[in-house]
């Protein structure tokens, strides 16, 4: 059963990841969910990248909602069965940091 993030999980787990050292990831407004827009040197690395998080997301079984232009990659997380913010997220986001730093 997939549960919401606890309070202290959003201080000790979420809150490095909004930090601009921790990715700068965003809350999205109006949902428990977090963003971020990365940008790579073109279309093979940006897919490269996509490849990656596609990879991690099937084996986990968690999926991100994204969209890519060229480029661009635009991913949101959240957990559909819990309809917030979960450890998979932070998990899934954790791994999507790492893809980009090999990416770019
Ligand atoms: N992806 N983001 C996200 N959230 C979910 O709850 C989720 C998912 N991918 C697959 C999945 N749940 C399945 O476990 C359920 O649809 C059965």
């Amino acid at each position: 059963m997939v549960t919401k993030l606890s309070d202290t999980d959003r201080e000790q787990n979420l809150g490095p990841l909004l930090s601009a050292q921790g990715g700068g990831w965003s809350l999205v407004d109006g949902r428990d969910a977090i963003k971020k827009t990365f940008r790579f040197a073109d279309f093979n690395q940006a897919f490269a990248f996509m490849t990656s998080v596609a990879l991690k997301a099937e084996k986990m079984d968690h999926h991100p909602e994204w969209f890519n232009v060229y480029n661009r990659v635009e991913i949101t997380l959240s957990t559909h069965d819990c309809q917030g913010l979960s450890t998979r997220d932070i998990e899934l986001a954790t791994h999507i940091e790492q893809a980009a730093q090999k990416s770019s």
